[in-house]
């Protein structure tokens, strides 16, 4: 069976999506796309997808009865109302990240997929697909004893103009927030952002870097720099302390080359190219549960778990220093 997706938002990362469909994976094709500049849905379709229909409003092409299921791939405060509408609609949804840009739009998700009784939408956090982030889950649950600390970095060469402060948190830490809790088996209790010495390469709207300091309910400790303007490259590093032993996320592969006097292996630059792979294999687990009807990976009760987090990290720089709490409602039974 071939699931027939529709892409709403052809930006960046729908383009990319439409390709993997259309070019890596089996068992999907792009039947619909649409994007609110019609000039970027019909590039997508001229250069990826030419037999697919461009519609008008996302609206009209979750309900295309061509339409088997769903990718929101828009800007993140328009994926509430996509992610609603496929679930109304009972078509299997992967939303990217953020799942929507408030704890309550997410936890309208949760409820409206708890009402339908069975699971449609998937989240694009990748990492848990990665295969270093799936060897490091095997060393915290194996080899090093019980996780007592992490420490963390997420560095990008650098951001445009519109980035500013709270995304480090909304855009770029959400990732972080994700793949720790599945890492640990755990979830957060606080979170604390403190603020080094600036970076002159940062733009007047974003503190850059940022110290973000979490806690679990096991008691872990984490900390993870974000540090948007590092300009040597899209870096992202973890280690993780346990009782037995240390464990460190594998660097990406690279050629190590002894040339002109010096010992060295490139840096990616890019974050396309750091998760390639996940991103394929969490498109095409989305496309096996589509075929039966549902969703599996990181599902809505994840997207709203992260907004929860990440809403208390960001009134955490707004008051820098304090120690802001996290709590969290009782997960329903349908995300056991
Ligand atoms: P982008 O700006 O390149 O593309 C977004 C597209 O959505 C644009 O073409 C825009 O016209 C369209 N759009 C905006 N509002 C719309 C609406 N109401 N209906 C239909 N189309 C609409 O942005 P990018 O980088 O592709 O990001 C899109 C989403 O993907 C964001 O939520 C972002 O956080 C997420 N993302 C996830 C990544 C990951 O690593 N998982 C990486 C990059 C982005
Ligand atoms: C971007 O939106 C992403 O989602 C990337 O994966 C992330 O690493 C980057 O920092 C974000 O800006």
């Amino acid at each position: 069976m071939t699931v027939k997706i529709g892409v709403i938002g052809t930006g960046m990362i729908g383009r990319d999506h439409t390709r993997r469909i259309q070019q890596v994976l089996a068992g999907a094709e792009v039947v619909a796309l649409s994007d609110v500049n019609a000039d970027s849905a019909r590039a997508v379709q001229a250069d990826l997808a030419p037999a697919a229909t461009v519609h008008a409003t996302g609206q009209e092409l979750i309900a295309a009865p061509e339409v088997g299921a769903v990718l929101v791939t828009s800007w993140g405060d328009t994926h509430e109302e996509y992610v609603l509408a496929a679930i109304a609609a009972g078509k299997p949804c992967f939303c990217e990240k953020p799942l929507a840009t408030t704890a309550a739009g997410a936890k309208r998700i949760v409820d409206a997929e708890v009402a339908h009784g069975a699971r449609l939408v998937q989240v694009g956090f990748m990492r848990r697909y990665d295969a270093g982030y799936r060897m490091l889950k095997e060393a915290v649950d194996n080899a090093i004893g019980a996780p007592l600390m992490i420490h963390a970095a997420h560095r990008n060469p650098t951001v445009p103009e519109q980035y500013i402060t709270p995304m480090a948190i909304h855009d770029t830490l959400i990732h972080e927030i994700d793949v720790f809790r599945w890492l640990l088996d755990d979830d957060y209790v606080s979170a604390q952002v403190v603020f080094p010495r600036r970076s002159k390469h940062a733009h007047a709207r974003v503190a850059d870097p940022q110290v973000v300091l979490l806690e679990t309910r096991k008691g872990v400790r984490i900390d993870v720099e974000i540090f948007v303007n590092c300009r040597y490259g899209y870096d992202i590093q973890c280690q993780v302390v346990g009782e037995e032993g240390v464990a460190y996320l594998p660097e990406p592969l690279a050629i190590v080359m002894r040339r002109d006097a010096h010992l060295q292996n490139a840096i990616l630059t890019d974050w396309k190219d750091r998760f390639v792979d996940s991103y394929d294999v969490e498109l095409k687990d989305f496309v096996e549960a589509a075929a039966r009807g549902t969703a599996s990976g990181p599902g809505s009760w994840d997207g709203y778990v992260a907004a929860i987090s990440s809403d208390a990290c960001v009134e955490a720089q707004e008051k820098s220093g304090q120690i802001v709490p996290i709590s969290l409602p009782d997960r329903p039974a349908l995300y056991d």
